[in-house]
């Protein structure tokens, strides 16, 4: 394991939330990720490099030791089974809520507490599984990899399990949330023999991470 400190963080919108909390905790790329080629950043600290990758892959590196640290959304936790990472901070970024949506004239008629067989499509495929396995309804779900809100449009699926923010998407496509699943914002984790290898830098680290923290 490399002395020196990585952290993974996902690009897109939890990057864009993410840098200025970085930086209030003195950790500055020296290049701008959203322009630089470079998959590697090193930042104004030294021995603390930055990796922006794709949010499904965060966890991934942080498990395996290649990042220390990562920063991810709820979603993207919940939805990784893997060992050897622990999630030590609600960073209170990029939040959201999961939920279970369906066309505005299903809704009209649809009683949750009567649902028994439900065809869903999803990103989100072993939380949907184990959220319906929970409450004892079945579930025949349809795994996607993006633009959920199209799927009932279409008869793919008669429900969705998506991320539901301001809610504008639901509405411009005639669809209603139904029931929520998940309170999602972005977290902070740690590779867990990296936070006992490398105790004394990982703490401060963290620690001033957590006094830049929106929770
Ligand atoms: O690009 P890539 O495929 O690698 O990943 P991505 O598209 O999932 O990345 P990105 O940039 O969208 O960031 C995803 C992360 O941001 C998620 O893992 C969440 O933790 C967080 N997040 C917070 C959200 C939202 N809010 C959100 N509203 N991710 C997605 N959405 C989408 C949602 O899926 C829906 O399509 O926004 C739409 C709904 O928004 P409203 O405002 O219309 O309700
Ligand atoms: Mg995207």
């Amino acid at each position: 394991m490399a002395t020196g400190i990585r952290i993974a963080v996902s690009k897109g919108r939890i990057l864009d939330q993410a840098l200025p909390m970085l930086s209030g905790a003195g950790i500055v790329p020296k290049e701008d990720p959203a322009s630089s080629r470079k998959l590697i950043l090193d930042t104004c600290v030294p021995d603390l490099q930055l990796v922006v990758i794709r949010a499904v892959d965060v966890p991934t590196y942080v498990q395996h030791g290649s990042a220390d640290l990562g920063i991810a959304g709820k979603d993207v936790l919940l939805e990784h089974d893997g060992e050897g990472l622990s999630e030590l901070l609600d960073l209170g970024i990029a939040r959201c809520r999961m939920v279970v949506a369906e066309p505005r004239v299903l809704a009209a008629e649809d009683d949750p507490a009567g649902w028994y067989k439900l065809r869903i499509a999803t990103k989100y495929v072993n939380t949907t599984r184990r959220h319906f396995a929970a409450k004892g309804v079945q579930t025949e779900i349809i795994k996607l990899y993006g633009s959920m809100e199209l799927a009932p449009l279409v008869g793919l699926s008669d429900r969705i399990v998506d991320l539901v923010d301001s809610g504008a998407t639901l509405r411009a496509n005639d669809l209603v949330e139904v029931e929520q699943i998940a309170e999602i914002s972005a977290r902070l984790v740690v590779n867990i023999a990296a936070l006992r290898m490398k105790h004394g830098k990982l703490t401060s680290l963290i620690e001033r991470i957590g006094n830049e923290t929106k929770a």
